[in-house]
């Protein structure tokens, strides 16, 4: 087939020699500097949480660990640096300094460094061996360094920023090429400070005196982009969850800005449009809930579904994503976590793989800036070039027309923002079978990159209608693709009552169940509505894809007796959360004890606790002793044990015993892992047909 566009970029081409090409757009500022366009196709990048809360297991330590505790035992910098070069992350920013002031180098300003470290008996540098790493992968490396520091003896005095500055001037002239400096807004409270032990506040806006510092990186290393929420080269998106905004603005009011500001997140982290300066935004979030590395996280590590869900609104929203990876005790990169990030590689090149041949597709725009600026630029693939629409012009409309009707759910946009960033608002429509337009979504910003998630579109053809712009709009890239659905199983949550809901990954996916153990692929019923499940019963569910008819894997589940008829004997707060089938909700009692009447008798055969899954676990049931009854005061002990690692994996734990007949149980803790009242997210038991 004759590859049209192609004929249209050779017809260019050779008018262009007769032709001159008009001179480029006037930039409408703000407009990016050198290093920050560098830093913006970058795209996505490894954040790294490890020092000393590694190894006391903290997510903020106080200043007064020992520097003996770090010690590593299979430190393997070339691990992380294989790992984020096969998931296509471009570089690594490592927490020299956390706000326990310990620092990862040889530093001659404290102390309180690897110098005293077990680790390499004082010998070794953490930094230097994971910027070695990173650059022979052809990766890039930047330095997180806390401005607050709980060791130092002179947090808070003005003697501090100048160890402060020579720390940066160590790290920034030792170490090579550094991409970006990363400034933390967490700043001032209690502390060690040299054993004062004391709250020490700053005055956030002054005490740094930042321009000096800034000066310091720029005259040090002058292609760094520096990170903090008023930038001044890239800011903080504002929440720690990975999400940029539907509305997201690389333009930003800095002069109104100080890091660590309360009111940043809601006031300023979007950008504005009549933003002053070019500081575009950094998304940050940990693949696990902490920052830090903790062994009862290991079974938290993000979904596929919510990686997913973060690269679509981070990198889809004019955002890059730092993503994080909490260093473990060894040194290395958990294999849980590694398993993620790869699922998320994965599914992140199968959408985009199937792009529509826009080649072979007729491309027309309502306006253009003049010769050298024509659509077709925009699946050129070339960098260098770009649609612009006419000067003075702030809505325009491009069309794309297919000769057969064509499938997709993903769109894809950048704006040259060389130029400064500009589109307003935008609709999306496509051609109805009776040859009319029809809006399939609209957005607002697009910025570097735009990407859209739409339902699966049969069309012919696509409009973007661009309806408002700071000045005329210009385009480098467009493309739509056809995104595979996440083929995952369903969840399936079940109510105290019994009434049981399957919840799909994603939308445009049925799915089938079975309840008799049978598969569902081949007996599967179309999941419709809720439904009430009393009796044990094993539920196999998975996701079917309408389209494709591809199914994901079957997950199975053991459901026990229903609760809707228990009661938890004795008053209390929140009794009903020990019962309620939602592991998030928790029952703390002082009495370390709970019973509960079943409603009825049953053969049981054991019993099921499942521990509390907050980010901080306290009155964790590590021995217990487990009682039956039938009359709810009369006890029998069945069975007594150790939760064996619960404080490190905080799972549902099942305990089984010789069958017994009852109506009554109770779980006592014998022991556990503080002093805290005990605690309960749920209890369930086991009976006999099970
Ligand atoms: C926060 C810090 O307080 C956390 O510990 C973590 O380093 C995160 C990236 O930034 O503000």
């Amino acid at each position: 087939m004759i590859n049209r566009n192609l004929l249209i970029v050779l017809f260019c081409f050779i008018a262009a020699c007769s032709a001159p090409k008009a001179d480029s757009p006037e930039p409408v500022l703000p407009v990016p500097h050198e290093r920050q366009l560098v830093w913006q196709d970058m795209e996505f990048y490894a954040f790294a949480h490890f020092n000393m809360n590694t190894f006391t297991n903290m997510e903020w330590g106080l200043g007064d660990e020992d520097p003996a505790l770090f010690n590593p035992t299979e430190f393997d910098p070339a691990q992380w640096a294989r790992i984020c070069k096969a998931a296509g992350m471009k570089g690594i920013i490592l927490t020299a300094k956390h706000h326990d002031g310990f620092c990862l180098w040889p530093t001659a300003t404290t102390d309180h460094s690897v110098k005293n470290a077990a680790w390499k008996e004082g010998k070794g540098d953490i930094i230097r061996e994971v910027s070695d790493a990173f650059r022979a992968e052809g990766l890039k490396f930047g330095v997180y360094l806390s401005p607050w520091d709980r060791n130092h003896p002179d947090y808070g005095k003005p003697e501090y920023i100048a160890v402060f500055r020579e720390q940066l001037r160590e790290l920034l002239t030792n170490y090579g090429d550094i991409f970006e400096v990363w400034f933390d807004g967490a700043n001032g409270g209690t502390g060690y400070y040299g054993g004062a032990n004391e709250e020490r506040r700053v005055d956030k806006r002054n005490y740094y005196d930042w321009k000096t510092t800034y000066e310091l990186i720029r005259e040090l290393q002058p292609n760094a982009v520096i990170f903090g929420d008023a930038g001044p080269d890239v800011r903080w998106v504002g929440n720690e969850h990975g999400y940029a905004y539907e509305t997201t603005w690389s333009n930003l009011m800095r002069d109104s800005i100080y890091g660590g500001m309360p009111e940043y997140a809601e006031k300023y982290s979007a950008g504005q449009e009549n933003g002053t300066h070019w500081v575009p935004a950094e998304a940050d979030v940990s693949i696990r809930p902490g920052w830090y590395y903790h062994p009862y996280e290991d079974h938290k590590v993000k979904s596929l579904p919510q990686l997913l869900d973060i690269y679509y609104r981070s990198i889809g929203r004019n955002s890059s994503l730092l993503l994080n990876f909490p260093i473990d005790k060894r040194g290395k990169i958990h294999e849980n976590d590694e398993a993620q990030l790869m699922k998320l590689v994965d599914k992140i090149h199968e959408d985009f793989s199937s792009p529509l041949p826009l080649e072979n597709a007729r491309l027309s725009a309502s306006s253009t800036h003049g010769q050298g600026f024509e659509v077709e630029n925009t699946i050129s693939g070339d960098d260098d070039l770009y649609w612009a629409a006419e000067d003075g012009t702030t809505n325009a409309t491009i069309q794309i027309e297919f000769d057969e009707p064509v499938r997709f759910n993903r769109f894809l946009a950048q704006e040259n923002i060389a130029l400064g960033q500009r589109i307003k608002s935008f609709d999306l429509e496509i051609k109805t079978t009776n040859g009319g337009w029809q809006k399939l979504s609209s957005g607002t910003t697009v910025g570097y990159k735009r990407i859209l998630r739409l339902p699966d579109t049969e069309t012919t053809a696509v409009r973007l209608v661009i309806t408002d712009a700071k000045a005329s709009p210009t385009l480098q890239h467009l493309g739509f693709f056809l995104a595979p659905k996440v083929l995952l199983p369903p969840s399936i949550t079940r109510e105290k009552s019994g009434l049981l809901r399957l919840k799909a990954p994603e939308e445009g996916l049925e799915l089938l169940y079975t309840l008799d153990g049978t598969d569902p692929k081949e007996n599967g019923q179309v999941y419709t509505d809720a439904f009430t499940v009393l009796q044990p019963t094993e539920i196999q569910v998975l996701s079917r894809d309408k389209g494709t008819g591809e199914t994901s894997e079957v997950a199975k589940k053991e459901l026990q007796i229903a609760r809707k008829n228990w009661k938890v004997l004795g008053d209390g707060e929140n009794t009903d959360h020990l019962i309620d089938e939602n592991p998030e909700t928790n029952y703390f009692t002082e009495t370390n004890a709970v019973s509960i009447d079943l409603g009825e008798s049953y053969l049981l055969k054991g019993f099921t606790y499942y521990p509390m899954q907050n980010r901080y676990l306290s009155g964790l049931i590590t021995n217990y002793a487990f009682y039956v009854s039938n009359n709810g005061s009369q006890w029998k002990k069945v069975s007594e044990g150790e939760f064996g690692n619960i404080v490190n994996s905080p799972i549902e734990q099942r305990v089984n015993f010789a069958p017994v007949e009852a109506r009554y149980i109770q779980l006592r803790a014998l022991d556990k892992m503080d002093e805290n009242p005990a605690s309960f997210a749920e209890i369930g038991v086991l009976v006999d047909n099970q």
